[in-house]
């Protein structure tokens, strides 16, 4: 792990989700006047949409705006009143701001179980700072030890992308992969692929008490399967971790 300083503990007994909103506000600390910003999805990320909209509707952050990395955070900022551009015609990134899943000591990430790796990593990969926001709960020993490590594949053939990457951890105890499915709709009786914002489907990788493996092999391995679009490993991607403590201290390690 890298360089940590930490904040001294803020009052009280915070919950998840006021954590989650602690480590949201420090990382937006970091957002300057004419910035352009990687916009993170799900619940810690939502923190920091929200106080970014607060910050430029009081004119605190003249000219900033941001590139959404998925349509429920497109949704959501426009409602808070950021303004928004497309990856392609965004010029310069100059900070993303995100949640993880899992972070490992050295900063290696699981993203994506919410669905949106794949924008996530073309845009959090595309700027020059990316700052990773998370409750103490996020931080692993091993990456995939708390559940999931998702992969993103193509529709077509599913279920044969699937049988490869079985193929591809043949007799790692523990090891088993699935499509991520959601519940049936009203009047039928079969899930249905979950689908992602890109038409994609998700296969769910999970290992019994984490990758033991190279992780960059692993990642190299996977991303030769024709049918795999990416997946949910964000190797050494994070510049900064932002964790908020249950001790009300805030580590913001680099
Ligand atoms: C996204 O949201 C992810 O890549 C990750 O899957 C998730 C983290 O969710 P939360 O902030 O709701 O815990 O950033």
């Amino acid at each position: 792990m890298g360089s940590a300083a930490a904040s001294p503990p803020l009052s009280g007994k915070l919950t998840q989700d006021e954590l989650k909103r602690v480590a949201a506000h420090r990382a937006v600390e970091f957002v300057e006047p004419g910035m352009t910003l990687g916009l993170g999805t799900g619940s810690t990320a939502a923190h920091a949409l929200d106080r970014l909209g607060e910050l430029l509707r009081a004119g605190a952050l003249p000219g900033v705006a941001g590139v959404p990395t998925s349509l429920k955070t497109e949704a959501h900022a426009a409602r808070t009143g950021i303004p928004l551009l497309p990856l392609a015609g965004a010029g310069r990134i100059h900070l993303s701001i995100d949640g993880a899943d899992e972070v490992d000591p050295d900063l290696n990430l699981v993203k994506g179980r919410g669905g949106s790796l794949l924008r996530e990593k073309m845009i959090e990969g595309a700027g020059d700072r990316f700052v990773v926001i998370v409750d103490e709960s996020k931080l692993v020993p091993r990456l995939g030890c708390t559940g999931a490590v998702p992969v993103e594949v193509v529709p077509f053939g599913a279920p044969h992308t699937l049988g490869l990457i079985r193929n591809l951890f043949d007799g790692l105890a523990g090891f088993h992969a699935r499509l991520r499915t959601v519940p049936a709709a009203e009047g039928k009786e079969e899930e249905a692929p979950f689908v992602t914002d890109n038409g994609n489907y998700i296969v769910e990788m999970f290992f019994d008490d984490g990758i033991r493996g190279d992780l960059r092999d692993i990642s190299d391995r996977l991303l030769r399967i024709t049918g795999v679009v990416e997946h949910g490993m964000f190797l050494g991607m994070a510049t900064t971790v932002i964790v908020a403590n249950k001790d009300g201290t805030v580590a913001v390690i680099n």
